[in-house]
């Protein structure tokens, strides 16, 4: 057993005591009082999950394990003293809730090289029997399912493994998962793009970095912003569509790969990560409309209002729970003014900041004015020349991995049982109403 399975088990195994404990003697608690309003709107705020990977505060945004992004940036591991965290080191911190060496984040990595080297062919036949005109999270997600053929946690149950021990095969499953999904993110990227050109693995560099490079990209401002894309995007608490869903397919005991594939199925919604490639057709459709890449404030004012007056949503804007400028955006922007000062998008994306939470207010009804992690990822990628929109998501997800997957694993260790809510027709919402 590696030493992170072992300190995995030894901080897992009292605080899966704790739920169990929690489970029966404090059963009857009132946790909240639930309203139909809240139900009838997805169930915003309603208490009813447990998710120890991060926690998601309405003003201040994501922490992980109690460790803000601006806090992440300067406590986790780096390449480079000037550099953005390891990806490597997240997962770390999200597994065990401590933060890890150079050396911690040296042994994933070097965990996840070499579980990468053993995807299976049929993986990158599954992709190749699709059109290249297939949106990368359908090539995405079929390659995912198609790994299922290798699930370790599969063949433990089917073996009659003990439920107290699942959470080991989901271990090693959710690292070969992770290993390999920046390659076949790759592989799908050069396959569509450019024209099947494949560029192997860099088993030297680190896990982001090598994503960069198998796209093709190989300098080090890339891999650092590709660095910083992983990280702000792993995870955003356990309600979200794509942590939800995840964690409710595993909760029936669906190996990793069944479970990550439901999660990435819900991130291609055009309400959640699908929002990243919107922003972008909006704002390529904005410059074509004005014909000018550097349209005023009041053009850019028009353009959103006349989004709006069509009954459609502005993409990157609004949030379920944020009820601030998402830190995610923050950070990108941040990030963008160091390196790209002068890059045309984000001079575009800086102009969209000015108007639109104004807009979106005098609507009176967007309960979250602000901009989210999306209205600036695609221009930060398109500004270093990642510029097929398609991919975004598929990049978002590749990072969402490591959130849900690690919650995944503790899923397993607190023994958690599977999800069951209940449903009621309309008639018992009208009775509860005092609808004749
Ligand atoms: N533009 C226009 N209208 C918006 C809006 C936006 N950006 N955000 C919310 N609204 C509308 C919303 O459609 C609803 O209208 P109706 O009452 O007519 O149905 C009203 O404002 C109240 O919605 P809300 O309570 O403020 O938001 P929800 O919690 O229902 O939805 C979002 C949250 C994110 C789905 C919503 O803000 C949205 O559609 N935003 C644009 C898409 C987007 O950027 N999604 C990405 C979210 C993200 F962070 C992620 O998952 N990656």
């Amino acid at each position: 057993m590696d030493y992170i399975k072992e300190k995995l088990i030894t901080i897992g195994r009292p605080k899966a005591e704790i739920v169990k404990k929690l489970q029966k003697e404090h059963g009857d608690k009132v946790v909240q009082e639930v309203t139909m309003g809240q139900v009838l709107s997805g169930m915003k705020g309603v208490v009813s999950l447990l998710t120890c990977t991060s926690k998601l505060d309405p003003d201040e945004g994501i922490r992980f394990r109690g460790y803000s992004i601006p806090e992440l940036r300067e406590k986790l591991p780096k390449l480079h003293e000037d550099g953005e965290p390891l990806p490597e080191g997240l997962f770390y911190l999200m597994l065990l809730g401590e933060l890890p060496t150079t050396e911690d984040v040296n042994f994933i990595s070097e965990s996840w090289a070499r579980r990468a080297q053993n995807i299976p062919q049929h993986a990158f036949d599954v992709i190749n029997a699709l059109p290249k005109s297939a949106h990368p999270m359908i090539q995405f997600n079929s390659a995912i399912l198609a790994m299922s053929t290798e699930s370790h946690f599969r063949r433990a149950y089917l073996a009659g493994a003990d439920k107290k021990d699942y959470w080991d095969p989901m271990y090693e499953g959710v690292m070969d998962l992770i290993s390999r999904l920046p390659i076949i993110a790759a592989y799908i990227y050069r396959r569509v793009f450019y024209d099947e050109k494949h560029i192997e693995m860099d088993p030297s560099l680190d896990w982001a970095g090598n994503l960069a490079h198998m796209m093709g990209y190989d300098s080090e401002e890339v891999r650092r912003m590709m660095r910083l894309y992983m990280v702000i995007h792993a995870d955003h608490e356990g309600g979200n569509v794509s942590a939800h869903a995840t964690h409710l397919v595993g909760s029936a005991l669906s190996n990793p790969y069944y479970s990550f594939s439901a999660g990435m199925n819900g991130l291609a919604g055009p309400l959640h990560g699908m929002a990243n490639q919107n922003v972008m057709h909006w704002l390529q459709r904005l410059m074509d409309e004005l014909g000018t890449h550097d349209p005023s404030t009041e053009q850019v004012r028009e353009y959103a209002k006349a989004t709006l007056d069509s009954g459609r949503v502005i993409p990157g804007y609004g949030h379920a729970v944020l009820r601030k400028t998402d830190p995610r955006f923050a950070v990108q922007l941040d990030f963008a003014n160091k390196y790209l000062p002068e890059a045309t998008l984000i001079k575009l994306v800086k102009k969209v900041y000015d108007v639109v939470p104004g807009l979106l207010e005098e609507t009176g009804k967007v309960k979250n004015p602000w901009p989210n992690v999306d209205a600036i990822s695609g221009s930060l990628l398109s500004s270093y020349g990642i510029t097929e929109y398609p991919v975004y998501t598929m990049l978002f997800g590749v990072s969402r991995a490591l959130g849900v997957l690690t919650q995944l694993i503790w899923d397993r260790l607190y023994g958690l049982p599977i999800e069951r809510p209940k449903s009621q027709n309309l008639d018992w919402f009208k009775e509860k109403a005092g609808f004749n």
